[in-house]
């Protein structure tokens, strides 16, 4: 998952640059480092030369760019060109140690959409924030690697342009699925990837296979037919681009399909039948927190934007916002059939946020009779200024 700016958290920076001294054997470099890794936490860490990712993957970046699939994530292609090659981001890089840690939920995590009064939230991100867990182990090994190795390391995670899923292949880690996604054979699709880029040369391990074969049950279950082709992902469709990422309004056709997923969809994910060798995650900070997995709707309808940031402190789900959460949550309600959250909807109907206010109008007509939905139009609509919440009212937008 992407960040919603498109600005690093952290921005890529040296941890550690010293002239350099006796240099241990190349091998002892990748051990120390290797060890340092698991001491820091990760699951999995295996090392890549910039160049073993080949040019395709940035041929593909461009042609995904080019169809738009990146929808208005700008912030993909206006890093195209250093993203399309981890060379392109820092040219002096030598080798480049991608690191894995697991998030593996414990039980079934597709469970909860089957209560629509309560709304799922991905299981990345029912945990602390990963971009927090991962960077404090990466700048512990990147710390490490520098010290020993008298070179300039540079830490990465998620949000600078690199292309951790190839680079990832490329080391070992896992191979990408048809669902675009790593897919590991230790820990199935469930591992947060992150990359240590560094001057120094350390043996690289040998890339993945692809053990996909003739499997497309991620293909098969995703809810807005998001894959184009196999190994293709147009993010438009995505419902963790719709719920996280986009920032306008969600186009109608893809509503009732969301069901009832407020923040990320883990479908692909989870049918991967490669999951069944993974054990559920050893760090416990990204572990479900009770309250995360499966709120109530009507308490994240409730959310004022002080009670949200207190509520998602220190998770993936605050940097997204209030508006955007109370807006799927609308979605959730619409599909959900159940008219105790109408109070709750028609308060909505007037919130200073028009994406609030849109989806509160298509919420209410899927839940209210005929009729007590034209009385609130005939309230509102003089009203209302905003021309997406006017067309909602109209009733055209409505699938
Ligand atoms: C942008 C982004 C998104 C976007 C777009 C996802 C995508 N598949 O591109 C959206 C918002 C949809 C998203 C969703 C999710 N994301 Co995200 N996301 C990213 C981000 C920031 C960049 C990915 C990227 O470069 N995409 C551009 C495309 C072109 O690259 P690609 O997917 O590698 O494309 C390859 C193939 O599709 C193929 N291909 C593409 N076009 C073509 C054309 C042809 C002809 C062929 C043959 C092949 C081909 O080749 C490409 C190169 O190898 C990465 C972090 C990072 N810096 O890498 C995290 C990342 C990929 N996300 C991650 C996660 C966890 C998720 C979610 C599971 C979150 C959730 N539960 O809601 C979902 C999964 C949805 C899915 N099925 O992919 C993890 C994945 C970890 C892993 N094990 O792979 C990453 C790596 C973050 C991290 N640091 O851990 N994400
Ligand atoms: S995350 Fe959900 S919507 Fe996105 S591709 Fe996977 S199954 Fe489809
Ligand atoms: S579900 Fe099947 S096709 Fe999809 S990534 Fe997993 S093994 Fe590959």
């Amino acid at each position: 998952m992407a960040i919603t700016d498109g600005r690093s958290i952290h921005a890529p920076r040296a941890i550690a640059s010293a002239p350099p001294t006796d240099k241990p054997m190349a091998e002892s470099l990748k051990e120390l480092v290797l060890k340092e890794a698991r001491a820091a936490g990760f699951d999995a860490a295996r090392v890549a030369t910039p160049a073993a990712a080949g040019t395709a993957i940035g041929e593909h970046l461009m042609q995904f760019l080019e169809e738009g699939r990146h929808g208005d994530m700008a912030w993909m292609a206006a890093t195209a060109e250093r993203r399309r090659h981890p060379l392109g981001l820092w040219p002096q890089a030598r080798s480049i140690v991608m690191l894995g840690v697991s998030y593996a939920p414990e039980g079934d995590p597709l469970a909860p959409l089957a209560d629509p009064a309560r709304g799922v939230i991905s299981c990345y991100a029912r945990g602390k924030d990963y971009h927090d867990v991962i960077r404090s182990g990466l700048k512990r090994v990147a710390r490490t690697l520098a010290e020993a190795s008298g070179t300039e390391v540079k830490v990465f995670v998620d949000t600078a342009p690199l292309m951790e899923k190839p680079l990832g292949q490329a080391a070992g880690l896992g191979w990408q699925g048809k669902h675009t996604n790593l897919v590991s054979r230790e820990f199935g699709s469930w591992l947060f990837l992150g990359a240590i880029l560094t001057e120094a040369e350390i043996e690289p391990d040998a890339p993945e296979d692809d053990h996909c074969g003739s499997c497309s049950a991620c293909l098969d279950v995703c809810p807005t037919q998001a894959f184009p082709a196999p190994y293709q992902l147009d993010a438009r469709r995505c419902i963790a681009y719709l719920t996280i990422e986009h920032k306008g309004h969600i186009p109608a056709e893809f509503r009732r399909p969301i069901g009832n997923r407020v923040f990320g969809c883990d479908d692909c994910l989870a049918v991967c039948p490669w999951n069944k060798f993974a054990a559920a995650a050893r760090e416990t900070r990204l572990h479900a927190l009770a309250a995360n997995s499966a709120p109530p709707l009507a308490e994240l309808l409730a959310l004022d934007d002080a009670a949200f940031r207190r509520r998602f402190a220190g998770t993936p789900v605050k940097r997204t916002g209030r508006d955007r959460v109370v807006r799927n949550a609308l979605i959730a309600a619409g599909n959900s059939q159940d008219k105790s959250l109408m109070p709750a909807i028609e308060r909505l109907l007037a919130d200073d946020s028009p994406l609030v206010r849109a989806m509160a109008v298509w919420a209410l007509r899927r839940l209210a009779e005929p009729e007590a939905w034209e009385r609130a139009r005939r309230r509102l609509l003089p009203s209302e200024s905003d021309a997406a919440v006017r067309t909602e009212w109209a009733g055209e937008a409505l699938s």
